[in-house]
Order: structure tokens, then C-alpha cells, then sequence
């Protein structure tokens, strides 16, 4: 199940909203076959290890990280091809628990005379896919609160430099926004960052862009007007957080990147509403370069998650710390 676990990770960025499966098929001891979720839309991790197998599956223990589906959606339902192909055992980590699978596909694979194990790695299935799981359990999507600082706590710069953080901290940027279905910023980004708020390069699949704020304030021919009709913005005017978060809910916006500034960050971190947080901070003390200041509920978050953080990577002179929210309290 761990090699699995290893195997769903290679489509993280690629399958969301989908969860990141993975698959390993063992039969007389050996593995004969393996297969991951790649992407959005193609094939599931079972039909992938199916395909793959060297010998015949029939008689063989499927181990999977999620619960195999029997919907239609965009792929037919995986407990048809499991049947099909005579596996004698399915080894689950942990449910799918969307309304359209929740149990149904052990089932059907019970039904067919298939043996069935559930709860193996269950909590590293679970964590692997935590978004996934908040959503369909809750209807509330995973909010990641993302800033870049200077050593010394700016958020911006006064001395016409454009950049806080290293190119190899933006294009790690590229890599967390590739995984969300929405990125979020304030009025305030718009007049000052004249940000793309786009995946690049573009694979297809580009995050609703959301602006809160009135849109009358928006500069002349900035980059969101002038790219608004190939990749839509959505604008809220005067709303709190959590309809804001509702309406994109019921968009099956399932992953949301709170991108910033300071008064946007602050707020979602003052009504409770990150799931996770990451900070990239520089090597670079700005002094009286410096420009906006992180505010002190934000620094708050920086100093615990530099004592209790999930991940922590250099990139260059830069640092990404990475937590869950749920480690502060
Ligand atoms: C599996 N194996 O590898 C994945 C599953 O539209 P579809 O056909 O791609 O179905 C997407 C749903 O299938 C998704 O919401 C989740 O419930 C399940 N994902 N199931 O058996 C997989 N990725
Ligand atoms: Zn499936």
C-alpha cells in the first residue's frame, strides 16, 4: 500500500479535483502490475495497473489507495474492469467519500464474490488526498493561504524591483497553483501587482481567477481585462469570506490559493478559514526598501509554522515553510 501511496503522488497537480490514486497488483507474490491516476479526465488508477499487468490478473490482490468507483463519469466504473478481469481480493486504504461511490463500490465488488479489506494506510490515504476529503465531506473547500516576505518581514518593495522571492520560488508557485481550481486576491493586487494569476506554461487548464473588490477599480488594459474573455475573472463586490467561499463551492471549486495582500491574507487568517499556510521568505533584509509590512496575525502564523511546519525546502537563498493550520491550534 505505501508503494501505492508513492505511485498516487505523481499525479498531484495533474488530477484535482480528482483525488491522487494509485495501484499495485500482486499475484503469488509478485507484483505484476502497477498504475497511477495521471490526470483530469483519463484514466483511473485500477484500469492503468490492469493495463499494465505482465501476466494475467485473474486470481491476483488488487491494493489500492481509494475505494474503485462504479459511476459513470468521465471513465467507466472501475469495479467492472475489476471484475472483468477475475481479481480474487481488493485491498482499499480508505472509502471514496462521494456521494456517488460512499461504499456502493465495495459493495459490488462483495457482490461479485470479490474479498475486500479496507483501512490500510488509511490516514496517509486520507492526508494525500485531504482536500479531496474536506470537499465531499463538507462542501467547504481547501483554502491555502500563500505570501513572500523578506527576511524582515515586507510584503512588498519601494525601490522598483518587481520580486520579493527568487525565480525558482516562482515557479514553484506555478507548481501549487497547477493543483487549484481557483487563485484569490484582493483589489489592492490588481492596482499595485498587475498580476496573470495563470498557470504557465498553460496546460488547458487555467484556476478561476478571483478578485475581490469592485472592478471599477481596476487599472486600464491590466492584465486580468485584457485576458478576461480566454480565462474568466470572477469578481465579488462586498461579501464576506465564507459566501464568497460558498459560491465557489457550489462551482465544485474544490482547492482555493489565497494569493495575497496583506489585508486579504489577514483576513482569511483572522476568521479561522486557511487550511494551509506557506511562506517563502527571502534572504534579503529591506529596510527602508521595504514596503507593507506582514500584518501581526500573519507573523503570528510565520513563527509557529517556523516550530511546527510539515515541509520546509530552500529555493536559492529563499525558504518555503509549509503547515496545516489545524498544527497552530
Ligand atoms: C477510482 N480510481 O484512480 C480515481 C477515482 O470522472 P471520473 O470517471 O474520472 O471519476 C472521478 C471520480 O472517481 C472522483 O470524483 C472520485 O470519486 C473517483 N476517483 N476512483 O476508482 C481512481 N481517481
Ligand atoms: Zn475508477
Amino acid at each position: 500500500m505505501k508503494l501505492a501511496l508513492e505511485l498516487a503522488k505523481k499525479g498531484l497537480g495533474s488530477v484535482e479535483p480528482n483525488p491522487a490514486v494509485g495501484c499495485i497488483i500482486i499475484k503469488n507474490n509478485k507484483i505484476i502490475g502497477t498504475g497511477f491516476h495521471k490526470k483530469f479526465g483519463s484514466a483511473h488508477a485500477e484500469i492503468n495497473a490492469l493495463k499494465s499487468c505482465k501476466k494475467s490478473p485473474a486470481g491476483a490482490t488488487m491494493y489500492i489507495t481509494l475505494e474503485p468507483c462504479c459511476h459513470l463519469g468521465k471513465t467507466p466504473p472501475c469495479t467492472n474492469a475489476i471484475i472483468k478481469a477475475g481479481i480474487k481480493k481488493v485491498v482499499a486504504a480508505v472509502g471514496d467519500p462521494t456521494g456517488k461511490v460512499g461504499g456502493k463500490g465495495f459493495k459490488i465488488l462483495k457482490k461479485a464474490g470479490i474479498e475486500v479489506e479496507t483501512g490500510i494506510c488509511q490516514k496517509e490515504a486520507e492526508k494525500l488526498n485531504a482536500p479531496f476529503f474536506k470537499f465531499a465531506k463538507t462542501k467547504k473547500q481547501w483554502v491555502i493561504v500563500k505570501w513572500a516576505q523578506s527576511k524582515d518581514g515586507f510584503l512588498a518593495r519601494t525601490d522598483g524591483k518587481r520580486w520579493l522571492s527568487n525565480s525558482a520560488s516562482r515557479k514553484d508557485v506555478q507548481k501549487i497553483r497547477k493543483k487549484t481550481q481557483a487563485i484569490l486576491v484582493g483589489i489592492n493586487t490588481v492596482i499595485e501587482d498587475n498580476p496573470k494569476l495563470t498557470v504557465r506554461p498553460d496546460n488547458g487548464r487555467q484556476p478561476l481567477r478571483v478578485v475581490l473588490g469592485s472592478k471599477s477599480k481596476w487599472p486600464k488594459n491590466c492584465y486580468l481585462s485584457k485576458t478576461a474573455k480566454k480565462w474568466p475573472v470572477c469578481v465579488f463586490n462586498g461579501r464576506n469570506l465564507n459566501d464568497v467561499l460558498i459560491k465557489l463551492g457550489k462551482k465544485t471549486i474544490q482547492q482555493v490559493l489565497v494569493e495575497g495582500g496583506q489585508k486579504v491574507i489577514t483576513s482569511f487568517l483572522k476568521q479561522n478559514l486557511a487550511d494551509e499556510i506557506i511562506v517563502y521568505t527571502s534572504n534579503e533584509k529591506l529596510g527602508s526598501k521595504g514596503k507593507v509590512k506582514s500584518s501581526q496575525i500573519m507573523m503570528k502564523n510565520y513563527n509557529r509554522l517556523k516550530k511546527n511546519y510539515s515541509s520546509k525546502k530552500s529555493f536559492g537563498k529563499d525558504i518555503r515553510l509549509t503547515g496545516l493550520r489545524t498544527n497552530h491550534q
